[in-house]
């Protein structure tokens, strides 16, 4: 069987000569083949097929509608085709049509109602983490449980507390209907705000394209190395608040790391005081936390995960300070 540990090797050089191998020149033994960094892909996603684009994703934030005093959204389930690295399709199931779902944002306190719509063709569910009833918390057999394709329910809950959450399917089998691309982040914002910002989502995630039960592309926002092939652009001396979910699965922790520079780390980001001044954060599945930096100067500054393996195939960018 092919595994993650040989996927890169056996990748010809020759573009085409298999499916997705036309996508991926890394080649870890002989290296330095895209120029600018010891990995990389050929090629582009076409982010309109897709019909998201990471760099959009990263600084879009749904804060739903609002009636009256309750905070609304309505989310799709759907199977998608989607591109998750050049040449390399990956038959996702998606809420609103992209991986990861939209960034749900409220204020801490607020009621919010979610309308949950399964178009799909399997059973899911919406489970949002957060402090709410038993019968709303999207899980087989309690309230809704399993939503079956071409029906609907209602979440409905009170925004608490604040801090980075996420929410995802938690249909069984787990691990697959989050893997498949069931999940997205979801913001709470303190009743008085956080400082202004130039803020990000990034959500940490994975893709086992040939069933193996481990992962073959790894990126944040889905694309790999999207913001490798075109960097993040941030101002120098400007406040920069990361929002960092882990969603991987089949992998047990996943990590930052930024070049040349230090945040302040949130953790949940349920407190206004960071924890620790550090340069790498480690999360398990399902863990996430606020970073807050300032780039003292300019230029381009690589950041991915700690872990190498995952760097190479797709987890890292840069971010260019101007
Ligand atoms: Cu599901």
């Amino acid at each position: 069987m092919l595994s993650r540990r040989n996927f890169l090797c056996r990748i010809p050089l020759v573009a085409g000569a298999l499916p997705a191998a036309k996508a991926l020149a890394a080649e870890p033994h002989a290296g330095h083949l895209n120029g600018g960094g010891h990995v990389g892909v050929v090629g582009v996603v076409d982010h309109a097929s897709n019909g998201f684009d990471p760099h959009a994703i990263l600084r879009d934030f749904d804060e739903g509608v609002v009636r009256g005093r309750v905070r609304e959204w309505e989310i799709i389930a759907e199977d998608k085709e989607i591109e998750v690295a050049p040449g390399v399709k990956y038959a996702a199931w998606t809420y609103n049509g992209r991986v990861p779902g939209p960034t749900l944002r409220a204020r801490e306190g607020e009621r919010l109602r979610v309308r949950f719509v399964n178009a799909s063709s399997h059973p899911h569910t919406i489970h949002f983490h957060g402090i709410h009833t038993a019968r709303m918390d999207g899980v087989l057999g309690i309230g809704a449980g399993d939503v079956e394709p071409g029906r609907e329910t209602v979440y409905e809950f009170d925004a608490e507390p604040f801090g980075l959450h996420l929410y995802h399917c938690h249909s069984i089998p787990l691990a697959d209907h989050i893997a498949k691309g069931l999940y997205g982040a979801f913001v709470i914002d303190p009743a008085n705000g956080r400082p202004d910002a130039d803020e990000m989502v990034m959500v940490m995630n994975g893709f086992d394209t040939n069933f193996d039960r481990s992962n073959e592309i790894y990126g944040v926002n889905t694309v790999a190395f999207a913001y490798k092939d075109k960097p993040i652009r941030v101002r120098r001396g400007e406040l920069v608040r990361i929002y960092l979910v882990n969603a991987l699965e089949f992998d047990l922790m996943n990590s930052f790391h930024v070049h040349a520079n230090f945040f302040n780390h949130f953790p949940t980001g349920t407190s206004l005081e960071p924890t620790e001044l550090t340069d790498t954060v480690i999360q398990g599945q399902g863990q996430r936390g606020i970073l807050e930096l300032r780039f003292p100067f300019e230029g381009k500054y690589m950041f991915h995960a700690h872990v190498s393996e995952f760097a190479e195939l797709g987890w890292m960018g840069f971010f260019e300070v101007v």
